[in-house]
């Protein structure tokens, strides 16, 4: 049997003003492909299928006749689809009866029980091979808030400090042992989650641009030994694929995001997870790399002073491409201070060059902007300082707010952003 494991599409994404929809496009052509190749049984998607929690009419459309596609293509294939932290659980889940009669689970809320404890059942789903054989079960757990599980769950239980996500190692186990009694013939276990899971060789979501740290209750993450005794845990929230499990008997694996998000994943190995379960049911799984339709470039890659930048801007070559293709492109350049029309420059520099301009990064010559022990002269005349020297201030801020812990460059960039556009309104 095998199984695609995938998850964190964000139908619907942009950067900046430009839509990510032919890569998507492309992404779904290629998971058709992929399917086909492997003779896959069973795709298991784990959360964030869209990018907002209203999608366009054009992304819903993408998602559902990909759907139709590919169970008119392959009938017997299982299907498994659960919301992530940006979808809307309500709007994910709205057609989720109809794509039952296509075998096209979507899993988007915990339904409870008249004792108020979750229904396992209408969680977990068996996966079949094309003789109708069921090789494993799959329990699907969509993105859960602390609202969504009574506060009497799990209180008799002690697996955490933390009453929400000891409700969850609660659901967990339950949903473990209720599999078990299900599992006579050596099925293997599996389990889907979309959250953010530490614990060992930590990967941290909160560094990444695109996804910001997701506090669930007091606390930022749940341990790996959350999927003890399941087979394989198929993970979605992280862009950066990754299998956390590498030090217990669990395979816990983000499968990552299917397109760079932002420029901060543009050396990510995008891809999906294929996972196998052999005839001595020995599970193992591997990554399938997913091409990249459009690049997204940092131009140049090491800094250099705006007047070379700007030379090198002007040398990119022109190979036809469509424009749907042109590259996502930051342009970054450093600097001793202020420059004048920088932007206009680099936009004339790239007249009729075959990028969309994203972004243009500035960094100040070391010393100025240095990230570590920066002293600031606590006297210095607000209505003085530059873009640079305010976002110095800034920093200044959140160490005295957060412990002295540095503020995320994500975070910095918003803030400089506002500033300009406070400064263009004033002007
Ligand atoms: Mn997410």
């Amino acid at each position: 049997m095998k199984i695609i494991h995938t998850s964190d599409w964000h139908l619907g994404s942009s950067l900046g003003e430009s839509s990510r929809a032919y890569e998507h496009g492309k992404f779904l052509e290629f998971l058709t492909e992929t399917v086909r190749e492997e003779q896959a049984d069973a795709l298991i998607v784990a959360g964030d299928i869209y990018d907002s929690a209203n999608p366009s009419t054009d992304c819903q459309h993408m998602f559902f006749s990909f759907l139709a596609r590919l169970v008119q293509t392959f009938p017997k294939l299982n299907v498994i689809i659960t919301s992530g932290n940006h979808d809307s659980p309500s709007r994910l889940g709205i057609g989720r009866e109809m794509a039952e009669f296509m075998n096209i689970h979507i899993v988007t809320r915990i339904e409870l029980k008249e004792d108020r404890t979750p229904d396992l059942e209408r969680l977990i789903f068996p996966l079949k091979e094309a003789d109708g054989r069921i090789r494993a079960y799959c329990a699907a757990v969509p993105f859960i808030r602390r609202a969504d599980l009574p506060a009497s769950y799990g209180q008799n239980e002690h697996y955490h400090e933390d009453s929400f996500v000891n409700a969850l190692y609660t659901l967990h186990r339950d949903l473990l042992a209720f599999m078990k009694q299900k599992a006579v013939n050596g099925e293997k276990l599996i389990v889907m989650d979309h959250t953010t899971v530490h614990g060992i060789q930590g990967v941290s979501a909160i560094h990444e641009e695109s996804e910001h740290p997701i506090l669930i209750g007091n606390v930022e993450s749940i341990p790996a030994d959350i999927f003890d005794g399941f087979d394989y845990a198929a993970l979605g929230h992280i862009h950066l694929s990754s299998n956390l499990g590498v030090k217990t008997e669990t395979p816990v694996v983000y499968s990552g995001s299917v397109i760079p998000m932002s420029f901060s994943e543009k050396h990510y190995s995008h891809g999906v997870e294929v996972v196998s379960i052999d005839t001595t049911d020995k599970l193992t799984f591997r990554q399938v790399k997913i091409p990249r339709a459009v690049e997204v470039l940092t131009i140049p890659e090491e800094l250099k002073p705006l007047e070379e930048v700007l030379k090198e801007l002007e040398e990119l070559p022109v190979t036809g491409l469509k424009s749907e293709e042109y590259p996502f492109v930051e342009v970054q350049y450093q600097t001793e201070g202020a420059d004048a029309r920088v932007a206009g420059r680099i936009r004339e520099a790239l007249t009729g060059k075959e990028v969309r301009l994203i972004k243009i990064t500035r960094s100040l010559k070391s010393g100025v902007n240095s990230k570590a022990g920066e002293t600031e002269d606590s006297n210095v005349d607000l209505a003085d300082l530059d873009p640079m020297k305010a976002e110095n201030v800034f920093k200044m801020f959140y160490r005295s707010i957060f412990a002295n812990n540095e503020a995320p460059d994500s975070l910095c960039d918003e803030f400089v952003k506002a500033l300009d556009q406070v400064r263009q309104k004033v002007e």
